[in-house]
């Protein structure tokens, strides 16, 4: 089992977030990869979760392949085409990259929401709105919403993203392409919490991030999609409308983390190994309860 903090690779690094690095390839491609590195409330662990950047990765290329008529940026997962500067990585990146297509990237979030949680809860407690639309009275924390909602946020420089309306995005973004990408991510989210919702899972929300492609023209899906990272999946039977339900990648790590005296500030706490594993487990049952795939199966195919 190979794990990854941080990935020093012979290419120039072209982008960097909390869990994932993005490096440079040529022109037209980069190179993603998914590193095993976790937040709660935030805070980066200063432990690893092994496998989790591959079981995210795996579930990308899962919903990229059921969403195939909604044009994406993956090239390649095949170690064969990696570039030869990073051929002696291959074994530590099986599985945890992605070569994609070199996009101009939307500098707007397209979040897609089915139930009434975190910063919609959030707003709906205040005036009764999502984004800015009105929305039934009565609504309880985790309510389904009787129809799916597009808010839109930008990524703020620090700190967390900023709420914005449709009109908004229309403006930062131009009408025609913000239309574009919202009615993917519409198609995206409904198709995935159909698929979900079959295999006893609730997609409570996500996060799609679109380019655009070298012609200026074609929208074109990007980053991670539909991972734990980026949406919030919570076992149905668990699901209780009143209460915040719990997530179920991380809640594993909630839960203990819940029971220790930390300010959710910086330095975190060291991670027990019974935490650890208990929540890879939990990323890799969640890739088998969405994939209808084993891990192992999928490992296999990634390293030949
Ligand atoms: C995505 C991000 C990450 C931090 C750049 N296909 C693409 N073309 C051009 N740029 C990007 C992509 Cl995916 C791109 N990000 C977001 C990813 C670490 C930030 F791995 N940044």
């Amino acid at each position: 089992m190979t794990s990854m903090q941080t990935m020093d690779l012979p290419l120039r690094k072209v982008g960097s977030g909390k869990v994932r690095e993005i490096f440079e390839i040529d022109d037209s491609s980069l190179l993603f990869v998914a590193t095993d590195r976790i937040s709660a409330y935030d805070v980066v662990m200063d432990e690893l979760i092994p496998d989790k950047g591959r079981v995210l990765t795996g579930m990308t290329e899962h919903w990229l392949a059921l969403a195939s008529d909604i044009p994406n940026h993956l090239i390649s997962m095949s170690l064969a085409d990696l570039p030869s500067a990073v051929q002696d990585y291959a074994e530590e990146l099986a599985g945890r990259f992605m070569i994609v297509k070199r996009l101009n990237m939307l500098p707007v979030e397209f979040v897609v929401r089915g139930y009434l949680v975190g910063s919609g809860w959030a707003e709906y407690k205040r005036n009764g709105t999502i984004a800015g639309m009105p929305l039934p009275e009565g609504l309880r924390e985790a309510d389904k919403l009787p129809e799916p909602l597009f808010t839109p946020a930008t990524k703020a420089t620090t700190g967390h993203d900023e709420n914005i309306s449709e009109a908004t995005a229309g403006e930062i973004l131009g009408e025609k392409r913000m239309a574009t990408a919202r009615d993917y991510s519409f198609q995206l989210y409904k198709m995935a919490a159909e698929y979900a919702e079959q295999r006893g899972i609730i997609l409570a929300d996500t996060k799609f991030e679109f380019g655009v492609d070298a012609d200026g023209e074609t929208v074109v899906l990007a980053d991670e999609v539909l991972t734990p990272d980026s949406s919030r999946f919570w076992p149905a039977d668990e699901w209780k409308p009143g209460s915040n339900p719990p997530s179920f990648d991380k809640q594993f790590l909630r839960d203990w983390l819940s029971g220790l005296d930390w300010n959710k500030e910086p330095p975190p706490p060291t991670l027990p190994q019974d935490v650890i594993d208990g929540t890879r487990r939990r990323y890799i049952e969640a890739y088998e309860a969405i994939t209808g795939k084993f891990f192992d199966t999928y490992m296999q195919e990634r390293r030949s």
